[in-house]
């Protein structure tokens, strides 16, 4: 295992033991939902968001349990997002993360519910005084994360992209769907350690700028890999967008092309970081990773 890998893993175990005590096991008559909630969190991912979390976190000096908190409301959202996405109304698929998706292991309106209520639980999360002593951070957080995942982010994103299917749109509109349906969600994981350790404007713009190009060579590489992969490999379907008619970077411009600009635009990302010293050099091995990863 690389310096990376094993960092990765790491922030995995961190975000899982601090889901594992923020979702109940059980409570009476409400278990079947908290058994939905920790399926669809605890079921496994790279966790690189919270990786993102983490390793912002520590370039300001943040205390390791803040940043855990966070880790796992963003881990919170982006699970959410995933049993909304998988439901016969969305996307429709049965597997996600090498295991049936939440509604087929459970039912169609427990996962609405579980996901309806990990996005609550991410709210709650951050807005406890045990994330950080100072309100207008938390404040902060809340108000970035809601941002992130509404309407000018993530659900905005997928609104657009269902409008997408069976259209051919221009590269930008691809662009920009993308940042609101992947990057914003990726954007806030890399800026939350810069609010948490109230970090300066250029320190925090730089994080901005890498979580960009970083969104979007991760994104890039997700279509590559629909492409390239197959359901083992990944823990979910493959070929779905084909199969749905969307416009993705690599159906405007093909395989090849799309692989130099995710490598470009990783690049890009780790220029951003040069005004941090090597304290930054994990986040400059994940932004190889986004576009390196099989999965
Ligand atoms: C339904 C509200 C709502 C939003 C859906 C995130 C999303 C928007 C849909 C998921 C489907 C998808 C392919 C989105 C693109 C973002 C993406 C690559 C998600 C998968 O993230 P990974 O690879 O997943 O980090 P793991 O399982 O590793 O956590």
């Amino acid at each position: 295992m690389n310096q990376f890998t094993v960092a990765l893993a790491h922030a995995a175990g961190i975000v899982e033991h601090a889901l594992d005590a923020l979702l109940p096991k059980s409570r009476d008559s409400e278990a079947r939902l908290f058994d939905a909630m920790r399926y669809a969190a605890l079921g496994g991912g790279k966790r690189l968001r919270p990786f993102l979390v983490l390793n912002s976190a520590c370039l300001f000096g943040v205390q390791e349990e803040c940043a855990a908190r966070v880790a796992a409301a963003v881990e919170c959202v982006h699970s959410y997002s995933l049993v909304h996405d998988d439901l016969p109304c969305m996307d429709d698929d049965d597997l996600r993360r090498g295991r049936p998706s939440t509604h087929r292991q459970f039912d169609e309106a427990t996962a609405v519910l579980a996901g309806d209520a990990l996005l609550a639980l991410a709210f709650e999360i951050l807005s406890d005084s045990a994330t950080h002593e100072d309100p207008n951070i938390r404040c902060e957080l809340v108000r970035c994360l809601a941002v992130a995942s509404g309407p000018h982010g993530m659900v905005g994103g997928q609104m657009l992209d269902l409008e997408s299917e069976n259209q051919t749109l221009p590269a930008g509109a691809v662009t920009r769907l993308q940042q609101l349906k992947t990057g914003a969600l990726i954007a806030f994981s890399c800026e939350a350690g810069a609010i948490l350790g109230k970090a300066s404007p250029p320190h925090r713009q730089a994080l901005h700028a890498y979580a960009h190009d970083f969104g979007l060579a991760f994104q890039i590489t997700d279509d590559l890999l629909d492409i390239e992969g197959n359901a083992e490999m990944l823990g979910k379907t493959a070929g779905k967008d084909q199969v749905a008619g969307k416009s993705t970077l690599v159906s405007l411009v093909g395989v090849e092309r799309a692989k130099v600009q995710a490598k470009f635009l990783s690049d890009q990302a780790v220029k951003h970081l040069d005004l941090f010293d090597e304290k930054a050099d994990l986040l400059r091995h994940a932004a190889r990773f986004a576009i390196d990863r099989r999965a």
